[in-house]
């Protein structure tokens, strides 16, 4: 198994290595004069990394962005969307966007948490009730403070994506939370989560998503979590056929750019790549609800063991110790968080 995981980390060290070499940030080229005032500006390829595949809704949204990018400014600001990790795992993505060497990326806030604090908020369990909640909060002007605190770790927040809920799904049956007890359960990189996973009796290995699906499948791991579409495009659920559904977290997309890419670019073209984030963002929920269901439906009919979760109380009751642990920290945006409830 080491050599397993070995061999997928080099595969994205050579993967990063190689879209550095061949792209190294961005190209910009200058236009001649004469050209019409919306083409005045510079011209630049740039590069927006995601970890999942090709037809996943975030990559849907990403590419609906790079194209509403694309059009707005006639062809001169290009985004290429790199889908399933080509460039690296997330947290290596993200680690290249603070730097500038990747302009775009479409992250999870599971692991933006370990980057800038505020975003760990989404890892807390329990924190919202329903999609609907979620996004009358990341709608609101907190969300959207919060989007805009990336800043202070050389990033900027343009957009949220939606997610959906995160389950729990294992190699051995899985039908109560005293089931969860000793399970090795890989978890996204942020401290958070291994809190969480002490509280519910279990014990987190934070890993890269990459490597999950050979973890799995050679017993490194028992479990892991995740929501329906990304359980279903991983093959996580050939190799752990059971799934509880009991929706602990609502971890939110961002898609975002990299500070030093923005501080480049005009007031104009500024206004453009934002207003451009925020229109893609319809077209990205409604792959995701679409996506949602058949990924269900698949792994229905794939055979996994689901068990509906009737009674979430003992589930919130167990993992209230970390929300008592983090409550100080996150007081302002939890009471926010409440507030978008009403
Ligand atoms: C997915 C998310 C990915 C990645 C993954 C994980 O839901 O869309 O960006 O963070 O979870 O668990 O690592």
């Amino acid at each position: 198994m080491k050599m397993l995981t070995k061999t997928v980390s080099i595969i994205s060290v050579l993967a990063l290595a190689g879209g550095l070499l061949a792209g190294c940030g961005s190209k910009e080229t200058s236009q001649g004069a004469g050209e019409a005032p919306q083409d005045s500006g510079k011209k630049y390829t740039f590069r927006l990394a995601d970890t999942h595949p090709a037809d996943y809704p975030t990559v849907i949204g990403d590419k609906k962005f790079a194209d509403l990018v694309n059009e707005r400014t006639n062809g001169r600001i290009k985004i290429e969307v790199f889908p399933a990790s080509q460039l690296g795992e997330e947290k290596a993505v993200v680690e290249q966007v603070q730097l500038g060497a990747i302009e775009f990326t479409r992250v999870s806030s599971g692991p933006l948490g370990e980057f800038n604090k505020n975003f760990g908020v989404f890892s807390l369990p329990y924190v919202f009730d329903s999609d609907e909640h979620l996004w009358k909060f990341l709608e609101s002007e907190p969300g959207n403070k919060l989007l805009d605190s990336l800043e202070s770790s050389k990033m900027r927040g343009l957009a949220y994506y939606s997610s959906g809920a995160r389950h729990f799904y294992s190699r051995k049956p899985i039908t109560s939370l005293a089931d969860m007890k000793g399970q090795k359960v890989r978890v996204q990189q942020n401290k958070i989560n291994i809190d969480l996973m002490a509280a519910l009796g279990a014990n987190a290995t934070p890993m890269a998503y990459g490597e999950v699906f050979s973890s799995l499948q050679t017993g490194v791991i028992d479990a892991a979590e995740n929501n329906f579409p990304s359980y279903q495009s991983s093959n996580h659920y050939e190799v752990a056929k059971n799934l509880i559904l009991d929706g602990h977290q609502r971890v939110p997309e961002v898609l975002l750019i990299s500070q030093s890419t923005w501080n480049k670019l005009s007031e104009e073209d500024r206004k453009i790549i934002k207003q451009a984030a925020l229109d893609s963002v319809p077209t990205q929920r409604e792959a995701w609800d679409k996506y949602e269901k058949e990924a269900e439906a698949k792994v229905r009919a794939a055979g996994v063991t689901i068990t509906e979760v009737k009674d979430v109380k003992p589930w919130q009751d167990a993992v209230k110790p970390v929300l008592d642990k983090y409550r100080p920290e996150y007081k302002d945006v939890m009471d926010q968080i409440d507030a978008a409830r009403k």
